[in-house]
């Protein structure tokens, strides 16, 4: 006789394929996963229902499994490229849906600090822009970005919780950067970043502060705050002799800026 597992089974084996993505999602990389056999007990189905959603998991990179010793969260889903590609077209060429939230969306005058970055007198006008980034609908990072608001008139109108800023950069105003700098910094999740993102307040980030340019001028100084547990950074190295440069360590000491 035919079983009738398959259909019975179906809305349980994908509320435990979310609820393990959940789990993932906030275990640390090499933390140890349900087995199949607690799996089944604590959802009520089958081992090998248990079985089929671990290896979802698995097929998409957020597992692995090693044989007599269990299930355990893996690298991360993401790494973080350093090119001067944006949000969009990152989690785009990863097959996510990139998407974001509009937190704040403000014309401030530059303080001294954010004046000595772009390089203009103090009271100058800035754009903020602070924006939750998500892939596929779950938090991936926040994003606070300043821009030289003499350089985008008109920005601030732009619907830009539906559009990427590079995109309508290069769109509206020719802006394509050419070239830029960033610095990674490890830091602690504040209470209000840690709520926005889901994690635990003081929890381990990496604060990535770039800094763009076009033709000589700063256009863009963002900073992005991505969970520390589950980002990694990845980045070709060049020999020495290849660079025709002096060497210089990619590692200086930290110096606190916005
Ligand atoms: C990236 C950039 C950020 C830029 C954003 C634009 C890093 C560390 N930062 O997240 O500076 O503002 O892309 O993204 O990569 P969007 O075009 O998707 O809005």
């Amino acid at each position: 006789m035919w079983k009738t597992r398959g259909v019975s089974d179906v809305p349980k084996y994908a509320l435990l394929v979310e609820e393990l993505t959940h789990l993932v999602d906030t275990l640390p990389i090499g933390s140890p996963v349900p087995s199949e056999r607690v799996l089944a007990e604590r959802s009520g189905v089958s081992r090998m229902t248990a079985r089929r959603a671990l290896d979802v998991l698995e097929q998409d990179g957020r597992l692995q499994r090693i044989v007599g010793k269990g299930s355990f969260v893996s690298r991360p889903a993401v790494s973080l490229p350093l090119r001067l590609t944006s949000f969009t077209e990152d989690i785009t060429a990863r097959g996510m849906r990139p998407s974001s939230r509009v937190l704040e969306q403000t014309t401030i005058p530059a303080d001294g600090v954010l004046a000595e970055h772009f390089d203009v007198t103090a009271g100058e006008a800035i754009l903020r822009l602070v924006r939750l980034r998500l892939a596929d609908g779950a938090p991936l990072a926040i994003e606070r970005s300043h821009l030289r608001a003499s350089a985008v008139p008109g920005l601030e109108a732009l619907d830009l919780e539906h559009e990427s800023l590079y995109a309508a950069l290069e769109r509206d105003y020719g802006i394509r950067f050419d070239a830029g700098e960033q610095s990674i910094r490890a830091g602690n999740a504040t209470p209000i970043d840690a709520e926005v993102l889901g994690i635990d307040a003081g929890a381990a980030v990496l604060e990535l502060v770039r800094t763009s340019i076009m033709r000589g001028t700063v256009i863009e100084r963002t900073t992005s705050i991505y969970p520390g547990s589950r980002f990694e950074l990845s980045a070709a190295i060049a020999p020495v002799s290849a660079t025709g440069e002096t060497p210089e360590s990619a590692v200086r000491p930290r110096r606190d800026t916005k």
